[in-house]
């Protein structure tokens, strides 16, 4: 089971769930309650879910947070490094083609307005993300595993023909001459 597939069925479960409780609360709404006690089970309800928060939401992010930063420029010796520039509807990159198994080193930038520099492999998922931002050089390193034609989409609307933003980045054999 791919993680989006599994994603769209967590969703479904919640979203089957928060109908149930809302069809209960209709359910429910027509039958007058006595106040008071409603009240302090509620209290204790929202008791509950603090603690529940602090209990297991907390070390749950912690956890995750393991992920984070990602890999820096600093950590990466001789890097392959591709300078992109994004403009008003077309990504500019300084070279076309890099070498996998080898770390690369994306320099984005923009020269107008705020884009999204979206990395996705030959099958549509996507790899690797960042912003580009006019007046900041934003620095992503990605290791390419495979060969192949990398698809690089903008992810941040950014006017009317943000759609058409696309572009190709050609990852060539690992031990490549032309990387
Ligand atoms: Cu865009």
């Amino acid at each position: 089971m791919t993680v989006q597939t599994l994603s769209l069925l967590v969703s479904l479960a919640a979203i089957v769930a928060l109908a149930a409780v809302f069809l209960r609360v209709r359910a429910l709404s027509h039958t007058p309650v006595d106040y008071p006690p409603l009240l302090a089970r509620a209290y204790r309800l929202g008791r509950i879910a603090l603690w529940t928060m602090v209990v297991v939401g907390l070390p749950v992010t912690v956890w995750l947070l393991r992920y984070m930063p990602h890999t820096t420029a600093a950590a990466v010796a001789d890097p392959q490094v591709v300078n992109v520039s994004s403009t008003q509807w077309f990504w500019e990159f300084d070279r076309e083609s890099v070498e996998a198994s080898k770390p690369v080193e994306f320099h984005v930038t923009s020269t107008d307005v705020n884009h999204g520099f979206g990395l996705y492999d030959p099958s549509g998922r996507m790899v690797a993300q960042v912003q580009a931002m006019p007046g900041y050089i934003n620095v992503m390193t990605h290791t390419f595993e495979a060969a192949g034609d990398y698809r690089v989409l903008c992810l941040e609307y950014c006017g009317l023909a943000h759609h058409a933003m696309e572009s190709v980045i050609t990852v060539t054999a690992a031990g490549g001459s032309n990387g």
